[in-house]
């Protein structure tokens, strides 16, 4: 972000001259190992995402790696979906093994904490899953490429009215996250510009299991699709319960409806989900049928929204190191906000100075367990 919106200056920069080589671009030589960080949540509620995560960004080091020229060391941390984990994963990381640059976490509900350490500490961070409203806000040393839910939802929300006609719509939240709760005003937000009228209007909380007050609400309101913001823990029983229930309203979500660890989950009940998100499998971007067959290969499944997110964010932070063949914390923040239209698998995408990323969302639809491009 601009200077006015830094919330905490950095401590020091301190600049290791080891860290900075010779040539640039694609022949930048450094001699020493560049130590990259990670952040992501491989166990607990967000682990549906954070082990597609640590996939795609491994498979993107190690790409890189083979390229030559620089030597990258990815040292990941689970920070088990709970805010203190992962703070003390930045603090290690940024403390103890004194890496160049931090990617994650996975939930925007530990980056509000995170990212004000990593900020203080004058350490880049970029999030590729961090989707909630004022993450790159947060300082200048912090960055995502990572499609806001705003962005994701402004597209889902025009697409589902156009294919369903929507006129009366039910909105179900949680309001204990802060990335459904920040979805939810978005939501509210979208559906007004549109001209669709909400008729319900029912929050949770995240660890909630029974929806049945909420749905018997959405059930009489005869309501022509359920607009839903909430992480996929509460998002399985609250979808079956609904079509057990005879809803049979089409549902549409977000950035976190982007996996296939729910449509799995969802079995049956997902068919039908209108999802907004950063990629596609079908997607015809660049190399994108190349990550999608090397990945299937290394890991024997197929890639997600998540891989996708991680794997570009490896190649971003080469750019920024590349650009001034410097990976250094101070030259990898200056080089980051400076990243104009990189052709990646998720589209064309860049990063402006103040850290937020702008790329083309896709809309999707579930049909026979697979997402289409809608
Ligand atoms: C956020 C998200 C989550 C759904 C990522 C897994 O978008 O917390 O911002």
């Amino acid at each position: 972000a601009t200077a006015a919106c830094v919330s905490e200056e950095p401590a020091s920069s301190s600049s290791d001259s080891a860290l900075s080589g010779t040539g640039t671009g694609a022949d930048c030589t450094i001699d020493e190992t560049v130590k990259l960080g990670a952040v992501f949540s491989l166990t607990e509620a967000a682990a549906f995402a954070g082990g597609y995560q640590q996939e795609g960004l491994k498979m993107a080091i190690d790409e890189l790696n083979a390229a030559g020229g620089i030597k990258y060391e990815l040292i990941l941390e689970d920070d088990k979906t709970s805010v203190d984990d992962s703070v003390a994963a930045f603090e290690k990381l940024i403390e103890r093994d004194k890496v160049s640059a931090i990617v994650g976490p996975t939930l925007s509900g530990m980056a509000f904490t995170t990212y004000t350490d990593a900020q203080y500490a004058g350490v880049p961070a970029l999030g590729v899953s961090t989707t909630a409203e004022g993450i790159p806000e947060i300082g200048d040393y912090i960055f995502r490429a990572s499609l806001p839910e705003e962005v994701a939802l402004a597209a889902s929300i025009p697409a589902a009215k156009e294919t369903l006609g929507l006129e009366k719509v039910a909105v179900l939240y949680d309001s204990a996250d802060e990335f459904t709760a920040s979805a939810f005003n978005t939501i509210s937000d979208v559906l007004k510009e549109q001209d669709i009228e909400i008729v319900v209007e029912e929050s949770f909380e995240t660890a909630d299991t029974e929806f049945s007050a909420q749905l018997t609400k959405v059930a009489d309101a005869d309501v022509d699709a359920v607009i839903l913001s909430a992480l996929p823990g509460a998002t399985v029983p609250l979808v079956k319960q609904a079509r057990d229930q005879g809803i049979t309203a089409p549902i549409v979500g977000g950035n976190a409806f982007n996996s296939p660890v729910l449509v799995g989950l969802l079995e049956g009940a997902s068919e039908g989900l209108i999802v907004g998100g950063a990629w596609s499998a079908a997607a015809e971007t660049t190399g994108n049928a190349e990550f999608i067959a090397n990945y299937n290969e290394l890991y024997g499944r197929a890639p997600d929204q998540f891989a996708a997110q991680a794997y570009t964010a490896g190649y971003l932070l080469d750019q920024a190191v590349r650009a001034d063949c410097d990976a250094n914390r101070e030259a990898i923040k200056d080089n980051l906000g400076q990243i104009l239209e990189y052709d990646s698998i998720l589209g064309p995408i860049s990063i402006d100075e103040g850290g937020e990323v702008t790329q083309e969302p896709f809309v999707q639809i579930i049909r026979d367990g697979e997402f289409t491009i809608l």
